[in-house]
């Protein structure tokens, strides 16, 4: 068949640096399974309403495969509409983040009238068969289908036990726009980091890119939506593979294995860090962990084989706060990841969340005091953000927080801008602790300047203490709103 996959743009103000994987992959069966495949990266190439739909119209296509995650909701809703407005008959499948936990939205605002639910990659290849066939669509699994009155669900589709079943894409490379993202993967947030900063890029001629390493967590926080359960990895053998392809095909030596959980069975980073050696590979790598699966011994061997930054999501400094979003682990365990972080030589940028259900003045503080107290200066910090799919998603429906699901969805962006309050405390108050808890980030990198330079770092300490005090007291005031207008009005 003819199939045109359309990737909505996400996070406008940041160039694309990350493939789809989700329309990737299913990229890869379509094309395995001899379809014609036309990709229309639509957040590679930033192309206006008008352009999109002046290469639609150049393309001949009998079905549509659109995906992507929940801030894509009102690209796909657009983008849907107006081809079904063209081409009324056109099948047109939604899948992935976006799709996946709301089909009576999708179904009800959209122009799509199938939901892939779950893996794409075997629902596909069965779906395009049947549309090809004249098949009955009931018959796939994984898939919610459109009716005249509202939708039915088919039943789920069996999760692919061995990862490495599923080919590397090195087919689906070719229908994307690598060279975008080759190029943006140079100069990228990849490389933002304090490290990266230090250093000139340029020399250290860095091509980055970003690669999962499994599928799925272990765990299950209330803040994170798992549309499927329990973890699985490729093997360290394919992804040494893998890795190589693309270091071969496309030039990459960066490599930020994004997976949230990269590093949760040390057994298999172990054997994945001894093959990049035994491989002279010669990469670097980003990537994420938990406090609780790290130790000197592995932190050593991944610093060995070029891990250079490592995240953990630390989420708060309160026991009380931890155990709530069931992040199951111990804020003692994270006080420790920091020095054996440091003490490896790996640069650490952690991720704070305020403001999930519970979080109280105290609790803030307690946050606060674990930044003053382990020195962490960078740091990316969140706002509790109900995300469709999320545990506190539905804590937020169910306290009636969220009165227009469609407008909320359209509202939803990067979770370091407030959206939404699930505590008990004002928003003023939780702005204001988000700008303290900054400022102790800010603090921190300024003592670290005044070891080197004890001029420049007094200053930049005195500079942001007259900041601060002017800052926090316009919260007493209610003058916050203009000062964050008047701060903004040149950025
Ligand atoms: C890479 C990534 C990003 C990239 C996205 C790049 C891109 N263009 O896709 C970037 C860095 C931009 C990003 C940003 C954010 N992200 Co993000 N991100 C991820 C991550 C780590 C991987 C996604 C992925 O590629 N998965 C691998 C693929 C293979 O799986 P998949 O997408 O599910 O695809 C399979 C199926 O869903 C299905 N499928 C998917 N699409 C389609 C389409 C069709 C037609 C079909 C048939 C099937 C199908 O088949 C695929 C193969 O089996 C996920 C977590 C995760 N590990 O999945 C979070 C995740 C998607 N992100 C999430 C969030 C919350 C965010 C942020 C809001 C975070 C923040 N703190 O600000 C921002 C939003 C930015 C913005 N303004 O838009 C949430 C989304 C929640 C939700 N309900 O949508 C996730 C799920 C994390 C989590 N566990 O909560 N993210
Ligand atoms: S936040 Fe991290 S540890 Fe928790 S469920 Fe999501 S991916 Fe897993």
């Amino acid at each position: 068949m003819k199939v045109l996959i359309i990737n909505p743009p996400v996070r406008l103000h940041a160039k694309a640096d990350i493939l789809p994987w989700g329309l990737v992959y299913i990229a890869q069966s379509m094309l395995d399974e001899g379809h014609d495949v036309t990709v229309l990266d639509v957040n590679a190439n930033r192309w206006s309403d008008e352009e999109m739909m002046e290469e639609i119209s150049k393309i001949d296509f009998e079905v549509v495969a659109i995906g992507g995650i929940i801030t894509v909701y009102s690209y796909l809703k657009w983008v849907t509409l107006e081809i079904r407005k063209r081409y009324p008959a056109v099948p047109i499948i939604a899948g992935g983040f976006v799709a996946a936990p709301m089909p009576e939205l999708i179904f009800s605002r959209t122009g799509a009238n199938i939901i892939c639910y779950g893996e794409g990659d075997i629902t596909i290849k069965e779906l395009l068969k049947a549309l090809e066939t004249g098949g009955d669509l009931k018959s796939v699994n994984g898939l919610y289908l459109k009716e005249k009155e509202g939708f039915i669900q088919t039943p789920p589709r069996q999760i692919i036990k061995n990862l490495d079943d599923i080919p590397i894409p090195k087919k689906a490379y070719e229908k994307f726009p690598m060279e975008i993202y080759l190029r943006n993967g140079k100069d990228s947030r990849l490389l933002a980091s304090d490290w990266a900063k230090n250093k000139n890029i340029e020399d250290l001629d860095l091509t980055s890119f970003t690669l999962l390493s499994g599928r799925g967590c272990t765990h299950n926080c209330t803040f994170c939506y798992r549309m499927i359960k329990g973890m699985r990895k490729f093997s360290s053998d394919y992804m040494i593979e893998h890795i190589t392809f693309l270091k071969n095909r496309y030039g990459v030596n960066n490599f930020i294995f994004s997976d949230e959980l990269f590093v949760s069975k040390p057994e298999w980073v172990n054997e994945f860090c001894d093959k990049i050696i035994s491989n002279n590979l010669n990469i670097n790598f980003r990537t994420y962990a938990r406090a609780n699966s790290i130790s000197k011994e592995l932190l050593d061997k991944m610093k060995k084989a070029g891990c250079f930054w490592l995240s953990i999501g630390f989420e708060s400094g309160s026991q009380r706060m931890l155990d709530s979003m069931n992040k199951k682990i111990d804020v003692r365990k994270n006080y420790e990841a920091v020095g054996l972080i440091k003490d490896a030589g790996i640069n650490l940028t952690p991720t704070f969340i305020i403001g999930l259900p519970g979080e109280q003045e105290d609790t803030l503080e307690e946050t606060r005091e674990f930044i003053q107290k382990t020195g962490i200066d960078e740091a990316g910090t969140f706002y509790a953000t109900p995300y469709p799919g999320s545990m506190i998603y539905d804590f937020a429906i169910e306290k009636g927080l969220i009165k227009n699901i469609d407008q909320f969805i359209e509202s939803l962006d990067d979770a370091d801008r407030f959206t939404i309050n699930l505590t008990d405390l004002k928003d003023g108050t939780l702005m204001k602790y988000m700008y303290l808890i900054v400022c102790d980030l800010k603090r921190n990198k300024n003592n670290r300047l005044k070891k080197e330079h004890p001029l420049k770092g007094a200053l930049a300490n005195l500079y942001l203490g007259i900041e601060r005090f002017i800052y926090t007291n316009s919260f007493t005031f209610g003058l916050d709103g203009f000062l964050r207008r008047l701060k903004n009005r040149g950025a």
